[in-house]
């Protein structure tokens, strides 16, 4: 990689999920106004870059992920106005905004869809993938929903049908039609001279499809079956990358992040080599999928440490100096990297820092899910009227009402598992829903925000905040971190993930124990004799040596000159 780097490699983004972030005006819903508020608390993390989840007008069939009006914002989160107050803030503290891009879809609320629906000849009819059932009134394929049963949706009585990857309130927009990308041009066009300074890509590399659309091999016990090979991808994507790059992305200078998943080396390498001009950034799924079962998420399975090494080290080498990562522990469609990853109980505030160690001194970009910087968990719902999330409630339906499965083994698998678990309002205080809302919150607080919240954090100095605040600020303008090259020492171990990263004559060691025992961790050779300094750590009084005991969930970052 070239000297000086591109500015979004050295920068720490922070990711809001702005239904459940702020309320400023007490109707239990997170808002605009509320993350103006909330700016400078932002920005003494020591972040740069803000990147807010959807807040368009949408019928939130699927949090927002369903837009309904690009170019308006959802009056759940407050108008146009409130938008420019909240991006003046960001800017006047010195950061970037990004903006979520949910293209592969529209709502089925959008007006190009409701005017497709209802007339065969409306000029919006060739924006969606309409097609007929088979002879039989079944589905034109047997394409599997991410979100449960068909991608197809029946219209009315008809023997029509239109096609929806995610869920069927989501059409999937046809990206073979120059009108309908002319129009997600002059959107994003439109937002840039707004301001925003990048995009999130939303489920960009599905945008094109196979227009046959074969039949595939159903999943077990299942008519559908998963078709990413007909829609993930495929050639005609990395034209339309290299058309809207050459259209908006590289005239406006932005930053683009691209959601992708199920991509191998060759692609992701193709997708932002910075000669192909098509992706900054690449925010890969594989981490994420460790611990299930394939590609089903309630399927969980305990992590495998090595298969995580090997993971991170394929794309840390596969991408050096070829692309750049995104670097995340969490988001909106996970569950909290601390109850997955390690302790959520006696050793919380540990696990919080290790995993933020162990992940952010890889090389690229750092990604901060909200609450994740004050280490919080999972819920703990008893009821299924708690959750809102719609993959949720579609599982519910089909496993515990349709297949009469035991409720109280899916409540517990949404708890552990579900996209609600890194939705639930911030806790910022241990006042009445921790602060979030003096209101009735759209969903429930986590029960533990008396003891897990900010204000807490902000007072104590070995916080879980106060890491994140120390690690940032290592971290950034650091050429090690930014530059070097990243090698892992003994991929088998189960327990410790360790690595070094070297750029010139400058060397980091990277420690952290995955485990809630008591480890022995022998300096690997490269770094033995040398002075050592410890430039973080989450148990405050380690003390270098040769061969040291790692304590439940240690962590360490070790600079050597
Ligand atoms: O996600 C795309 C995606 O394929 C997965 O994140 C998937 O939805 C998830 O793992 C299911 O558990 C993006 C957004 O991040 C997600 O919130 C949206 O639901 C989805 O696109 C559709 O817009």
């Amino acid at each position: 990689m070239n000297q000086p780097c591109k500015w979004w490699q050295d920068t720490i983004v922070y990711q809001i999920y702005p239904r459940s972030f702020f309320d400023s005006n007490g109707d239990g819903e997170g808002d605009l106004a509320g993350i103006a508020q909330k700016v400078d608390y932002i920005k003494s993390l020591g972040v740069d870059v803000v990147w807010s989840s959807p807040y368009f007008v949408s019928p939130k069939a699927d949090g927002g992920y369903d837009v309904a009006d690009y170019r308006d914002i959802d009056p759940l989160y407050g108008n146009m106005e409130d938008w420019k107050n909240m991006i003046a803030a960001v800017h006047n503290a010195g950061m970037k905004f990004v903006m979520d891009l949910v293209a592969n879809h529209s709502s089925d609320e959008h007006p190009w869809f409701v005017s497709a629906v209802s007339d065969p000849d409306s000029p919006y009819r060739d924006f969606y993938y309409f097609r007929q059932g088979k002879p039989d009134g079944s589905e034109p394929s047997n394409w599997a929903s991410v979100f449960g049963g068909s991608a197809w949706e029946k219209i009315g009585d008809t023997n029509e049908y239109y096609l929806h990857l995610f869920a069927k309130k989501q059409p999937d927009l046809n990206w073979s039609n120059p009108k309908m990308v002319n129009e997600i041009v002059d959107i994003m066009n439109f937002w840039c001279d707004l301001g925003v300074d990048g995009f999130r890509l939303d489920a960009i590399n599905y945008l094109y499809k196979v227009p046959t659309f074969p039949d595939v091999e159903p999943m077990p016990g299942s008519k559908y079956g998963f078709a990413n090979q007909y829609y993930t991808n495929l050639p005609p994507v990395h034209d339309h990358f290299k058309d809207l790059n050459r259209r908006v992305w590289s005239p406006r200078n932005t930053m683009t992040v691209a959601e992708l998943a199920y991509v191998d080396m060759q692609t992701a390498q193709d997708y932002c080599a910075p000669e192909r001009k098509e992706l900054d950034m690449l925010y890969l799924f594989d981490i994420l999928n460790i611990d299930q079962e394939g590609f089903d998420k309630f399927a969980p399975k305990p992590l495998d440490l090595p298969l995580l090494k090997r993971t991170l080290n394929y794309w840390q080498q596969g991408l050096h100096d070829k692309g750049w990562l995104a670097l995340f522990i969490g988001n909106h469609d996970q569950p909290r990297a601390v109850s997955r990853f390690g302790s959520d109980t006696t050793y919380r505030v540990q696990t919080a820092k290790m995993i933020a160690n162990a992940m952010y001194m890889l090389q690229g970009t750092p990604y901060i899910f909200q609450g994740d910087e004050i280490g919080m968990t999972n819920l703990h719902f008893e009821s299924i009227d708690q959750f809102r999330d719609v993959e949720v409630l579609n599982a519910y339906e089909e496993h515990v009402k349709q297949n009469g499965e035991d409720e109280t083994h899916w409540i517990d698998l949404f708890n552990r598992r579900s996209r609600d678990n890194g939705r639930s309002p911030m806790q910022w205080d241990n006042t009445p829903n921790g602060g979030f809302s003096t209101g009735k919150p759209w969903m429930d607080v986590n029960d533990n925000y008396q003891e897990i919240n900010v204000a807490q954090n902000e007072a104590d100095p070995d916080s879980v905040l106060n890491f994140y605040r120390k690690l940032i600020a290592f971290r950034k303008h650091n050429d090690t971190i930014i530059y070097g090259k990243t090698e892992f020492v003994d991929m088998e171990d189960a327990q410790l993930m360790v690595y070094t990263r070297t750029y010139k004559d400058k060397m980091l060691l990277c420690v952290n124990n995955f485990s809630d025992m008591e480890i022995p961790f022998a300096m690997p050779a490269c770094c033995k004799g040398k002075q050592g300094a410890i430039a973080l750590q989450n148990y405050s009084d380690a003390a270098l040596a040769d061969v040291m005991t790692l304590r439940p969930y240690e962590c360490l970052t070790i600079t050597f000159e």
